[in-house]
């Protein structure tokens, strides 16, 4: 594998020699996920919690060609702030990182990346699944086949339920990723603690998780996790509102014909129009929660980090 396309920020690149544990962030989120100048004072809040916590964040995206393992302020900015950021997933880094334009890489494109960095834990707000529909219009997200077959952790708040939640637990069962409730039973639903799904196994402690991805990896079982980290219950929406408003926000999703890549950062954007900023409002408490509980899991496992690996 040629690490040549990798350029890690010094404080990273600091904690790789010294063995810290590193908590891996993605780029989309910023870019596509959430409005200026939210996104980046929730980027920049997320990396100090990680610190808080003892780890150190590495926020990646695509710039000049290269693989960047780290961020400074200025490039959080610019990601924050620009219109002609990609949004990239896996079949999009090839033609990214040739044509050395500006990507913001999503959840698969994280784990690739995060992967070749040699850090195994992701933390970010909601992970991409099988789509309401995807019985006619195929789209399920890259992110799943991803957690399939790279070895991370992804922290998240579950999935919102733009998403068939049945049908994308359904797919990570047969792909064999292990769907880790962190402290429940229970599948959260992203705005909502709760859906009508149970996980596969309750995390009951980060100790508990990071010995089972040891285990996981130890054992030469390729792919993710997902660790599913409810709202905090003062943040959470009510289910009948945001169940209203992702109804509403599909139908003129459809209506407009937005499709494919599109169609993630549409939803997200409408349903903060539609709930008068308090879907954003829930989306950044969860992501920082994400952060708190997915570094204290990376902490552990670095713990544990094996002799041989
Ligand atoms: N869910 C969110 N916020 C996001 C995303 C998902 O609450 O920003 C982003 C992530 O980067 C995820 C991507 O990997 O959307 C999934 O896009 P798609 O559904 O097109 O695969
Ligand atoms: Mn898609």
């Amino acid at each position: 594998m040629n690490t040549s396309y990798l350029v890690y920020s010094p404080e990273v690149k600091e904690a790789k020699e010294q063995g810290k544990a590193i908590v891996a962030l993605e780029s989309t989120i910023i870019s596509h996920g959430m409005p200026y100048p939210q996104n980046l004072e929730t980027a920049e809040d997320v990396e100090n919690i990680i610190r808080q916590q003892g780890a150190v964040p590495a926020t990646i995206a695509l710039i000049d060609g290269k693989i960047r393992i780290g961020m400074t302020h200025d490039e959080l900015e610019a990601f924050a702030k620009g219109e002609d950021i990609a949004k990239v997933s896996r079949r999009d880094i090839p033609q990214i990182l040739a044509s050395k334009q500006a990507g913001a890489t999503t959840v698969s494109a994280t784990m690739i990346c995060a992967a070749l960095a040699g850090i195994d834990v992701f933390v970010t707000g909601g992970i991409g699944g099988v789509h309401r529909g995807a019985e006619t219009t195929m789209d399920i997200s890259a992110d799943l086949q991803e957690l399939a077959k790279t070895n991370v952790a992804v922290v998240c708040a579950g999935a919102k339920s733009i998403l068939d939640i049945g049908l994308t637990l359904e797919y990570l069962e047969t792909h064999g990723v292990p769907v880790i409730g962190y402290e429940t039973d229970t599948f959260p639903a992203f705005y909502t603690r709760e859906s009508e799904f149970g996980v596969d196994v309750n995390g009951t402690s980060p100790e508990a998780i990071a010995e089972m991805l040891r285990v996981k990896w130890d054992l030469g079982l390729h792919g993710g996790a997902v660790i599913a980290n409810p709202v905090p219950t003062e943040d959470q929406m009510e289910k009948a509102d945001i169940d209203r408003m992702i109804a509403q926000a599909i139908q003129e999703a459809k209506d407009q014909g937005i499709k494919g890549k599109d169609t993630t950062p549409y939803l997200l954007s409408r349903l903060k129009e539609l709930s008068d900023g308090a879907t954003l409002t829930t989306n950044i408490a969860l992501v920082k929660h994400n952060a708190v509980n997915g570094a204290q899991v990376a902490v552990e496992l670095n713990k544990r980090k094996s002799s041989d690996s």
